[in-house]
Order: C-alpha cells, then structure tokens, then sequence
C-alpha cells in the first residue's frame, strides 16, 4: 500500500488532536483555538478577556507564532499562565505542538485554554488541534469581502468575533455583506460585534464564554 507523505503528515496530527480532546474532556476543560490573520486583534482579546474573567475562571494560553514570545509576555502580564510555541516559519500549529506545550502550563487545572493560532486565515483551519471549539476573528480593517474569499476558514467557526467595531465609521466596511456572507458559508456560527480596545460588545462574548464552561 501506497502511503503519500501528506496523508502522513495528517494522521499524525489525527492522533495527537484525539490524544488532546481526551486530555480536555477528562479534565473537563473548554479550548478553543483562535483563528484570525496577522494583526486582527487575537491577543488583544485574549488580554482583555483574561483580565475581566481571570477572578473568576481559571485561563491558560497557548500561543503560537513563527517568531519572538512577544504575545506570551502579554498574557503573562494580564496574570494568566502562558507558553509560547515558535514555529520558526512553519504558518499553522500542529496537534503535536500544542500537546507538548499543554506540559508547560498547569494545563490540568484550568477551565478554559485558548491556543491562540499562528496569523493566517488558509491553513490553521486544515489542522485539528483537539480543540472544542473555533473562534474565527475578523477586525473591520481587513475588508468586509475576508468571509467570501476564505471561506474553509468562516465554515469551521463556532464563533465569529468582528473586532475593531470602534473603526467602523472610519472604513468602507459593510457590515450587512460581511453577516450574510458568513451565514452563507456557516449558518450555525455565533458572530459577536466587539472592539477588544474600548470593550464594547465584549459582555455577550464572555456570555458565550460562560455557557460554553457550564455545559
Ligand atoms: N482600534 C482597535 N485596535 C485594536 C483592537 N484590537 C486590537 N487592536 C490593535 O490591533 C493591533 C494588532 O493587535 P494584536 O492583538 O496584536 O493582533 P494579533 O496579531 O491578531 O494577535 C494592535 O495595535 C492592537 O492594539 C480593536 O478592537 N480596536
Ligand atoms: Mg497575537
Ligand atoms: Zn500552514
């Protein structure tokens, strides 16, 4: 039997997402991998989400990014544990990385743990992580035609955030195109509208947080 290098490069990742989905349901953690391209505002929301929530939930992260340990240094600051995975050019994280680094946070004790995903709406999409749950990110900078043109990303989401809502009356951005284009591609997804700078529309978004965690 024939057995390409992609084919094998897939089951590998397979086997390491089944060993971490086991890790999280025993341990009855919720994770979710955040998806987004460069600069879209994962980190921003992730401190901001942590330094509201952190009295109340225990948060890790993982984060993952091609270079420096920058967006780690950030989380730390914001009083949640964090390990910085560098993918040195690789453009997606692989199940096996985030199993390893699920060993340098006290993964176990946590409530909830974002893998915050190497800046990139294509690939990440194509790698199961083991996760629960995928939050796609797209910030009104970007353009409003992003669910459109990378559709396999928006289809995956549980949730959408559209971040930077506080630039909308700055750009051509329409938000009408942007909710049926991604209802389009995913009927079922959530699409919260926040900005993860001045806060607004971030309460419905830890609501989901919260259900997410209680159920
Ligand atoms: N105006 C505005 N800027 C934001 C918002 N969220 C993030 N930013 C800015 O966008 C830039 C990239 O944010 P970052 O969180 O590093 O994005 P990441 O690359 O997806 O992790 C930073 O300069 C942030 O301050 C927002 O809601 N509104
Ligand atoms: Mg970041
Ligand atoms: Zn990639």
């Amino acid at each position: 039997m024939k057995v390409s290098l992609g084919q094998k490069i897939l089951s590998r990742n397979e086997e390491c997402a089944s060993q971490n989905r086991d890790f999280f349901n025993k341990h009855k953690i919720v994770c979710l991998n955040v998806i987004s391209s460069p600069g879209a505002g994962k980190t921003s929301l992730l401190v901001r989400t942590i330094t509201d929530l952190r009295e109340r939930l225990q948060i890790g992260v993982i984060e993952g990014d091609i270079e420096t340990d920058n967006d780690a240094q950030k989380i730390l600051a914001a009083g949640a544990q964090a390990f910085q995975i560098q993918t040195k050019g690789a453009c997606h994280l692989s199940a096996e990385q985030v199993y390893n680094a699920l060993k340098m946070i006290d993964a176990e004790k946590m409530n909830l743990i974002f893998i915050e995903n190497v800046g990139n709406l294509v690939c990440p999409s194509a790698f199961d992580l083991g996760e629960g749950r995928r939050v796609v990110i797209l910030s009104v900078p970007e353009g409003d035609d992003k669910p459109a043109k990378y559709p396999g990303t928006f289809a995956g989401a549980s949730v959408v955030l559209i971040n930077k809502i506080d630039l909308i009356e700055h750009l051509d951005f329409n938000l009408q195109r942007v909710l049926a284009d991604i209802h389009t591609v995913n009927p079922n997804a959530k699409i919260f509208q926040l900005s993860a700078k001045t806060g607004q529309g971030m309460e419905a978004w830890y609501d989901w947080l919260k259900e997410q965690i209680e159920t």
